[in-house]
């Protein structure tokens, strides 16, 4: 899969999409990620790519040009018309069904903005999706292309370990994880469950079931609404004293 993101950071984007498991990806061949730097498409002396917004008020917006330039050249290494995703507090908020949705892609382009915004003219030209990753604001869309990039990455074939994928399966049926536990068993007076240590799997299976139904109550009932529950499941939870949802 193929990654261009557009930003005044390449350096920031770069270092860190090429450490651990990303960057192993990226040496098998499985993925390509390339920071396209904004401020090189210039159009001035002084390599200035932001300016007063008309109309007045605070602070600077990055130009169309410089952009729409650096998207020209994006344009001219790619095969189709690929989205080209802003990150923007304004977008929709990402999650891991569009990560799931977008890891079916073979290039993305992301958009990262600065300053008080892009001027809105060169997003109406090439902008196909907009993103937020929550309801905080951010200096810059960098840490969210990496966020997203990240999240997509880690689907594509190949990326993860087989042990690993088996792994995230749980948050794909929204529950949260059950705790994972190591040697020694016992640290600072804390036993591992003895569950754990008696081989028997499908007690462990159970009991880790269990833990994922329980914490994902606790801590985001909103999910347990979404989540495939079988009649064992919902037993446990009305055992607990608990309903998880209406009916169904
Ligand atoms: Cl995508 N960009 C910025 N600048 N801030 C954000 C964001 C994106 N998502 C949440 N906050």
């Amino acid at each position: 899969m193929k990654f261009f993101i557009m930003t005044l950071f390449p350096d920031m984007v770069l270092d860190a999409l090429h450490t651990s498991v990303l960057g192993r990806a990226a040496e098998k061949g499985l993925l390509d990620i390339e920071a396209v730097d904004i401020r090189t498409f210039a159009t001035n002396k002084h390599k200035r790519v932001d300016d007063y917004p008309y109309g007045g008020g605070a602070g600077l917006v990055m130009q169309a040009e410089p952009i729409y330039r650096a998207y020209q050249s994006v344009q001219d290494k790619t095969q189709g018309n690929p989205r080209v995703i802003y990150l923007t507090p304004q977008g929709r908020v990402f999650s891991q069904e569009m990560a799931r949705e977008l890891a079916k892609e073979e290039e993305l382009v992301f958009l990262c903005g600065h300053y008080e915004g892009i001027d809105e003219r060169v997003l109406e030209e090439i902008v196909t999706d907009q993103v937020s990753i929550g309801d905080y604001v951010l200096t810059g869309g960098e840490l969210a292309a990496m966020v997203m990039v990240d999240a997509i990455s880690r689907l594509v074939p190949g990326v993860l370990n087989n042990e690993e994928s088996a792994e995230f399966e749980s948050f794909e049926d929204n529950l949260l994880e059950y705790p994972q536990y190591s040697r020694p068993e016992e640290w600072m007076g804390r036993r591992v469950p003895a569950v754990l240590l008696s081989g028997h799997h499908g007690k462990v299976d159970e009991w880790r079931r269990e833990q994922s139904l329980l914490r994902t109550l606790e801590r985001r009932p909103d999910l347990l609404e979404k989540a495939r529950l079988t009649d064992k499941d919902r037993d446990f939870l009305d055992k607990i004293q608990k309903k998880p949802c209406e009916d169904a």
